[in-house]
């Protein structure tokens, strides 16, 4: 099992979905604040470590920095299998738990971005953008929680905290299609009905 890591941390922030995976698998880990209006972020010493400037990052106890939400919820689900939040390697349903875990990242993220952040720009063109378009993706989304309780069939994993922590966000926001969706609703009130959510979700 992994030893002690260190998280950087804001709740307004993408960090949250790393933070209920943390809590998922009963990560050990201490928690650095970053003020974004401090300019935290922008520091020597934080970008240092992520050149980015962007969380979640997380530092592994022999000093690997890991970033991207999605690639650390494929490791902890890794690093600690007993927590059963990813699937067989090799089998089929672990090809779905990863064509979820991307669709987030390469399709939801950037099509919602493109919806929310350039409303008056011309759609760009659904044939050359990885993401298709905002309804292509929301369609695709609806359709794969309306059919199983989780994305990957019958059981929760990694792929639901990432889903359904960016569902959720983008409802809160204000996101089309998300609040009026029901198929979306419900699943997103399936998926955050854990005692790992609502620990996420406590002052660090
Ligand atoms: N690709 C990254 C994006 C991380 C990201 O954009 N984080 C935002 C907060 S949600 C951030 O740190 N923004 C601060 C900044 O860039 O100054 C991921 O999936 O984790």
């Amino acid at each position: 099992m992994p030893g002690r890591m260190t998280f950087y941390y804001n709740p307004q922030s993408r960090a949250a979905t790393a933070r209920w995976m943390l809590e998922e698998v009963g990560a050990d880990y201490d928690t650095v604040p970053i003020d974004f209006e401090a300019g935290d972020n922008r520091k020597p010493d934080f970008l240092a470590i992520n050149r980015m400037g962007k969380i979640p990052t997380l530092v592994l106890d022999d000093g690997t920095v890991l970033t991207e939400t999605a690639a650390i919820l494929a490791w902890l689900a890794e690093a600690y299998p007993a927590a059963g939040l990813a699937p067989e390697p090799g089998s089929s349903a672990r090809g779905s738990y990863y064509r979820w875990l991307f669709f987030g990242g390469s399709c939801f993220e950037p099509a919602l971005t493109e919806t929310m952040m350039r409303r008056d720009a011309a759609p760009l063109s659904k044939a050359s953008v990885g993401w298709g378009s905002y309804n292509d993706v929301i369609d695709t989304l609806e359709h794969a929680v309306s059919r199983s309780p989780y994305l990957v069939g019958e059981n929760f994993t990694a792929a639901d905290v990432y889903l359904g922590s960016q569902l959720s966000w983008a409802g809160s926001f204000g996101a089309p299609r998300i609040q009026d969706s029901a198929a979306i609703q419900s699943y997103v009130e399936r998926v955050i009905d854990r005692d790992a959510y609502r620990r996420a979700m406590r002052p660090a």
